[in-house]
């Protein structure tokens, strides 16, 4: 049973590339996985996902749970065959989704009752049910069922919150079934403190994963207090199993964290400012709403591969969206992905070859420049 495993294949500094095998294929490493939400990455068809050089796309159990319901998705054939991605998928536990409902929800130490954002219908999440639900979707990577506190908060409550998210993840490993090719991911929590995060670390090296995730971070901490604790707890971390940053970031965040030692990451970004006119570029974010776009006949980006750059101008893509045309979010999420995707590319490229510090400086000059 190693059909699942990380192969490393070279390091620069903290950074790592290399390869994640899995029972639905590989996927080179560092890598962003798009977000799939609800069984689609929005705007976006699977083909459309692929051609952006995506590997691996993240679900989630809650809004999978609630529509169209686990049972179903296990009965069409598994959320691969369900969303038509054939590829690895790794889903969230639920926990970190719940707790952004705010006053629907109810916490106690086995789990959390919520109501639905759908129809204010109840229901119940544990690290058992989270895990059976990963099960039923047929998730690549199952994530544990954790906590994840809002920052700032008071150590001692931080440090509960840790240890209950902790005996939790003891709970999900218990109901993960093994099967070849296929893993469950610890979550670290504990906040900004250091200590808590090595606290954290041990408990959950002490049960054993496949992988190990961060969270608790990006949470409006704010990016140098979330460098300062990867700077903490990464080095903690096993070398030999992958390490995922949740819910991370800007192109500048991915950069910072793999020169740290991270290897995965998920964030609505690209996908999310796609759909509200906002490009991520080489040099830097634009918003494409904005009247000196209207005239202006050049692409958006100069040497993206995407259709929007490739086949449209920017007084088209501005048309798009000020006529409120559903092809404006499409065409913009599309550029959005293929531009993350080719950051990480360049990444994996610069560590290969022992370039990154040179690659990153470069990186950030260009986002810095701004639009030539
Ligand atoms: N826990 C889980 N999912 C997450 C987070 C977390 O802490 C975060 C924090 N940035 C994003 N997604 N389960
Ligand atoms: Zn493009």
């Amino acid at each position: 049973m190693n059909g699942f495993r990380w192969q490393p294949e070279a390091t620069d500094g903290a950074a790592r590339a290399g390869h994640l095998h899995t029972a639905h294929g590989v996927v080179a490493t560092p890598t962003f996985m798009p977000v799939g939400t609800a069984g689609t990455v929005k705007a976006m068809t699977m083909d459309s996902v692929r051609s952006t050089g995506a590997g691996i796309v993240l679900g989630n159990t809650y809004h999978l749970m609630l529509r169209p319901g686990a049972e179903r998705v296990q009965a069409l054939g598994g959320l691969h065959r369900f969303m038509d991605w054939p590829g690895p998928i790794l889903t969230d536990s639920g926990g970190f989704q719940v707790m952004s409902l705010g006053a629907l929800r109810k916490l106690d130490s086995d789990g959390v009752t919520f109501q639905s954002h759908i129809d204010g219908s109840r229901h119940r999440l544990t690290p058992e049910r989270s895990t059976e639900i990963q099960h039923m979707l047929d998730a690549t990577i199952t994530m544990c069922f954790d906590e994840c506190p809002a920052l700032p908060a008071e150590t001692d409550a931080i440090a509960a919150s840790m240890r209950l998210s902790m005996r939790w993840a003891a709970r999900s490993r218990e109901a993960f079934v093994a099967r070849d090719g296929y893993a469950q991911y610890g979550i670290v929590q504990g906040g900004t403190e250091p200590q808590l995060r090595a606290e954290s670390v041990r408990a959950l090296t002490d049960i054993g994963f496949e992988g190990y995730a961060i969270g608790g971070l990006a949470v409006g901490e704010g990016q140098a207090l979330m460098f300062q604790t990867l700077d903490g707890t990464v080095p903690l971390m096993p070398a030999d199993k992958p390490r995922y940053l949740m819910g991370v970031g800007t192109p500048d965040d991915l950069l910072g964290s793999v020169m740290r030692g991270i290897d995965m990451f998920d964030c609505v970004m690209p996908t999310r400012s796609g759909r509200t006119a906002r490009a991520y570029t080489g040099f830097g974010t634009l918003n494409l709403r904005n009247a000196r776009h209207a005239l202006d006949p050049r692409p958006l980006e100069a040497g993206c591969p995407c259709p929007a750059c490739t086949r449209h101008s920017r007084a088209y893509l501005h048309h798009l969206f000020r006529a409120d045309e559903i092809l404006g979010p499409m065409l913009l999420t599309w550029h959005n992905l293929t531009y993350y995707q080719r950051v990480m590319q360049g990444i994996r490229t610069a560590i290969l070859e022992t370039r990154l510090g040179a690659h990153a400086i470069e990186l950030r000059a260009g986002w810095a420049a701004g639009d030539p």
